[in-house]
C-alpha cells in the first residue's frame, strides 16, 4: 500500500503538540484530560480549555499499575492507570502530558475505570460525570442533561470562564467538522480494493483525541486528499471489520496481524472507529439538548440494553460490503466480552462470519492469533 506523508506528519506531530500544550499553560489556559467518548469535547473548548486522551495502549506501563491494580483488570485500564504513577503512590508522574493536565474529567462507564477513578484522584482534580446505564428511557436523558449542566459548570469554575450559547454552537459546528471529515475518509475505504489500510486509518483514529482540533482538521484534509489520488488495482483482499474494545495509541497489536495475513480492514466498530464520529450533534437545537441527545446514543457496552450497537454493526457491515468481522476484545473487559454471544447470532443470522479474538498488550499470544486469523482468511478468500 501506499506510504502517506499526512501519516508521517501525524506521527511527529507529539512533540509540536507537547510544545503547544506548554505555552498554553503558561496563558493560563486550563488542559482537561479524558478517557472515554462519554465526555463532550465541545463543552470542555466552549469553556476555553484544551483537552488531550490519557487512554493507555502500551504494555510496558502495565506491570507498573499491577503494583497497584489486581491484574484480573483489562489492559487499557493497567496501561493508563501505569502510565500516570510510578514507584507507589508517591505522585510521581512518568507521563509526560499527564503532568500537564489541571482536571482529569472521568465518567461512570465499567467498574474498572470507574474503581481507577476514586485512585486517580491522589493524582490530580478528578471530576466525574455520572451517566445513566439505560441510555432509551426519556428520564435517563432528562438526567444526562443534568449532569452535562454540572459538568459544564465545573468548567467554568475551573477556567473562570462563562460557557456561551453561542460559543456552544461554534464548538459543536467545529466538532461536526471533523465528523464530516472522517465520514469522507471512510467512504473512500468502501472502494474495493480499498485505498488506504485498516493500520493507516488507525493512526489518525488513535491521534485524534490528542491533536488540537485544528491540526487534527489539517492532518485529515491533506490525508484525504492524499488517497483520493490513489490508484488502486483491482485485487479482491477478505474485507475485515474490527467490531469491539477501544484500540488505544501504541495498540495496533490485531488489525496489523490481519493485515498481514491478506485480509483488509475497511471500518471499525469501536471508540477509536465509528463510534467517536459517525453521529452528528444537531446545529438547530438547543446546544446543551442536541450534546446530551447524541452522546447518551454512543453505544458502548457499558450500557443496558444496547441493542443499537448490534443493529450499527448490521448497517456498517452492509454499508462498507464487509466479508469478515473480527470481534476484537480486552481481556477482562467483561462488557464487551459478553455482548460477543448476542454479535455472533445477529451475524451469523445475517450469514457474515465472525472470528473472535480475546487478548491483551503483549505478544506471548501473536503466533496463535497469526494461526487462527489465517484461517479466518483461507475460510473468507
Ligand atoms: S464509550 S468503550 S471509551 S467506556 S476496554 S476500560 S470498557 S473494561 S474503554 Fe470505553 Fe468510553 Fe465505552 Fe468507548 Fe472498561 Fe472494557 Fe477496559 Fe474499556
Amino acid at each position: 500500500m501506499k506510504r502517506f506523508k499526512s501519516l508521517d506528519y501525524i506521527k511527529n506531530s507529539y512533540n509540536a503538540r507537547i510544545s503547544q500544550i506548554a505555552k498554553e499553560r503558561k496563558t493560563g489556559k486550563k488542559i482537561v484530560g479524558t478517557f472515554c467518548l462519554f465526555v463532550p469535547d465541545e463543552i470542555i473548548f466552549a469553556a476555553g480549555a484544551d483537552r488531550i486522551i490519557l487512554c493507555g495502549g502500551k504494555n510496558e506501563t502495565v506491570s507498573i499499575a499491577e503494583q497497584y491494580l489486581p491484574r484480573n483488570v483489562c489492559p487499557l485500564v493497567k496501561s493508563s492507570f501505569g502510565s500516570i504513577v510510578n514507584n507507589g503512590c508517591s505522585g510521581v508522574k512518568s507521563c509526560s502530558h499527564f503532568g500537564m493536565v489541571d482536571m482529569v474529567v472521568a465518567e461512570n462507564t465499567c467498574d474498572s475505570k470507574k474503581k481507577m477513578y476514586e485512585l486517580l484522584g491522589d493524582y490530580v482534580p478528578t471530576y466525574v460525570i455520572d451517566l445513566p446505564q439505560r441510555p432509551d428511557s426519556p428520564e435517563a436523558l432528562k438526567y444526562f442533561l443534568g449532569e452535562l449542566y454540572k459538568f459544564k459548570g465545573a468548567m467554568e469554575q475551573l477556567t473562570g470562564n462563562k460557557v456561551t450559547i453561542e460559543q456552544l454552537k461554534k464548538e459543536i459546528e467545529s466538532s461536526n467538522e471533523t465528523r464530516k471529515l472522517f465520514h469522507k475518509l471512510y467512504g473512500l475505504r468502501k472502494m474495493d480494493p480499498p485505498p488506504i489500510s485498516g493500520v493507516d486509518v488507525l493512526k489518525v483514529l488513535q491521534k485524534q483525541y490528542f491533536l488540537s482540533t485544528d491540526e487534527l482538521k489539517k492532518s485529515l484534509r491533506m490525508l484525504i486528499c492524499e488517497v483520493e489520488q490513489v490508484e488502486v488495482e483491482w485485487a479482491h483482499k477478505p474485507r475485515i471489520m474490527i467490531s469491539g474494545c477501544p484500540m488505544a495509541g501504541g495498540n495496533t497489536k490485531v488489525p496489523e496481524i490481519i493485515e498481514s495475513k491478506g485480509g483488509v480492514i475497511v471500518a471499525e466498530e469501536s471508540c477509536t472507529g465509528t463510534r467517536s464520529f459517525w453521529d452528528l450533534v444537531d446545529e438547530d437545537k438547543d446546544p446543551m439538548l442536541a450534546l446530551a441527545e447524541r452522546y447518551i446514543k454512543i453505544p458502548c457496552s457499558c450500557m443496558s440494553p444496547n441493542d443499537r450497537r448490534i443493529d450499527n454493526i448490521l448497517e456498517l457491515a452492509r454499508e462498507f460490503k464487509v466479508d469478515g468481522v473480527v470481534y476484537y476484545t480486552l481481556q477482562f473487559c467483561h462488557g464487551y466480552n459478553i455482548e460477543r454471544y448476542k454479535v455472533q447470532q445477529a451475524l451469523k443470522k445475517a450469514g457474515i462470519p465472525m472470528l473472535a479474538i480475546e487478548t491483551d498488550y503483549g505478544d506471548s499470544d501473536l503466533e496463535q492469533i497469526g494461526l487462527r486469523v489465517d484461517a479466518f482468511m483461507e475460510m473468507l478468500a
